[in-house]
């Protein structure tokens, strides 16, 4: 990570803990926002109009708090307007990389090798992880937004005219019951994962996965005779569930030890994601090899990082 701007320690030995020896994520530090008309948005300062050319997102395709981005991205047309720069799927010793492995990019706006060298050119102090999403601003020459929820929402509202307004993410008469879901589903199971994953207690690590699973269990039946869970179409709660659901089998079980039962064995939940994959431009944003290589080159949790040989999306799905 970042330590007044220098690039001091390995990233596997400093994941964040509490007392109990639980997994605590950190805390997004840049939170302007894109407007239409470039007022501030609901944090942050103004300044950050929509423009088509002007903004960059870096992503992961393992990462699913990126990934929610990249749909977004896709879902109300913006491929055009926002420009992207996609890392190499294992974390090195210096964090994210772009390069030349296959589905990855080099970073064409900064020239950067690594991911920390954005989160310097921003602010050259800065002291925290270098993580994806970002969404940056070429004419500022700096970080708009490092937080996947804000980024989700601006691509649905931010771009005004420059997005498709077919598909809206955030629908008005659903926003209580979205963000009522998405408070639910954060804890338990898009971060719950994790929290199972990299406890560091036999205490910590049982009550994750218990609440993964209860959440799982709580969600089945909200999608009996249902396409999606608020609208005709995927909203930003189809999509916070999504980014988690479709690495479930192939990451979470094994790696992070959700293993009480596999996605495929909840047939609403595994139907739901074979839509949501069928959805114009989602399956691409889903990259298997990536998820799969960059997972399991966590040494702290794989030290030999052998990389399995299944399941296959398709196998899945
Ligand atoms: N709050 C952030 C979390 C992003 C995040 O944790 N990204 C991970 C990848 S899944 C990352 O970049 N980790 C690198 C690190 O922790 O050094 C968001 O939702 O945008």
């Amino acid at each position: 990570m970042l330590v007044n701007g220098k690039w001091t320690e390995d990233w596997q030995p400093v994941q964040a803990k509490d007392e109990k020896g639980g997994f605590v994520r950190q805390i997004s530090s840049f939170r302007n926002w894109v407007t239409p008309d470039g007022n501030a948005g609901p944090t942050g300062e103004s300044g950050f109009a929509a423009e088509a050319g002007r903004y960059h997102l870096y992503v992961a395709y393992i990462c699913p708090w990126a990934s929610r981005t990249l749909i977004g991205r896709k879902l109300k047309g913006l491929e055009e307007v926002i420009s992207v720069s996609i890392v190499e799927p294992a974390l090195t010793k210096q964090g994210w990389r772009f390069g030349d492995y296959p589905g990855a990019t080099v970073d064409e706006v900064n020239g950067a090798t690594f991911m920390h060298e954005i989160y310097t050119k921003a602010d050259p102090d800065f002291t925290g992880r270098a993580t994806v999403p970002v969404l940056w601003d070429k004419k500022r020459a700096t970080i708009v937004n490092n937080e996947s929820s804000d980024i989700l929402r601006m691509l649905n509202s931010g771009f005004g005219d420059l997005a498709c307004g077919e598909i809206d993410l955030y629908p008005a008469p659903r926003r209580s019951d979205i963000d009522t879901f998405n408070e639910r589903i954060y804890p338990s199971l898009n971060n719950g994962v994790y929290r199972t994953g990299f406890a560091t207690t036999q205490i910590a690590y049982e009550e994750a996965f218990a609440e993964v699973f209860a959440c799982l269990d709580w969600i089945e039946p909200q999608l009996e005779g249902r396409n999606f869970l608020f609208a005709d179409h995927p909203t930003e709660a189809d999509i916070r569930l999504f980014v988690t659901l479709v690495r479930f089998d192939v990451a979470y079980h094994g790696l992070f030890k959700c293993n009480l039962r596999r996605l495929s064995d909840y047939a609403n939940l595994k139907a739901f994601c074979r839509r949501m994959l069928d959805w114009p431009g989602i399956a691409e944003t889903v990259n298997f090899d990536h998820i799969k290589r960059g997972y399991y080159s966590i040494e702290s949790l794989n030290p030999t990082r052998i990389v399995p040989a299944g399941p296959a999306l398709a196998e899945i799905f």
